[in-house]
């Protein structure tokens, strides 16, 4: 057992001196659209290395509020269920890994998380949002 965790750390060593991949990513997302039109999520990059990674979200928008919720799905190519009844996705039967929420147009905010390997989707809650087209697949590396 011992032994095991030394051979671990000492793996984990090495990574980190050879890898700049271990440095904090940002990713720039623009919230765009506005209601009862095409609404989107726009992503700088749609993949990230595992770690700290930072969103700064914009909500571009004339006058139509946004916001974006992370959540991990349980397997690449999930799709998320919108519920018919409330017309957005219920987030309690989802993994949140935390969101920028109710940014007015022209607000922007941040948010830092520490994301493992898998598939995620980065959406915006709001009713009918999310039918609007406001869904945009990420994918975070091992
Ligand atoms: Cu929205």
């Amino acid at each position: 057992m011992k032994l095991h965790r030394v051979v671990l750390g000492a793996a984990c060593g090495a990574l980190l001196l050879s890898a700049p991949a271990f440095a904090a990513e940002t990713v720039s997302v623009q919230l765009v659209g506005e209601r009862g039109g095409q609404m989107a999520i726009k992503l700088d990059k749609s993949e990230v290395p595992a770690g700290e990674v930072t969103f700064q979200v914009a909500n571009v928008a004339a006058n139509t509020p946004h916001e974006m919720v992370v959540i991990k799905l349980d397997k690449p190519g999930e799709t998320l269920k919108v519920d018919p009844a409330k017309n957005r996705v219920d987030e309690k039967k989802l993994m949140s890994m935390g969101e920028v929420s109710d940014l007015k147009a022209g607000q922007s905010g941040k948010l830092t998380v520490k994301l493992a390997p898998g598939a995620y989707e980065l959406i915006c809650n709001i009713k009918g949002h999310v039918a609007a087209g406001m869904v945009a697949p990420f994918t975070v590396k091992g």
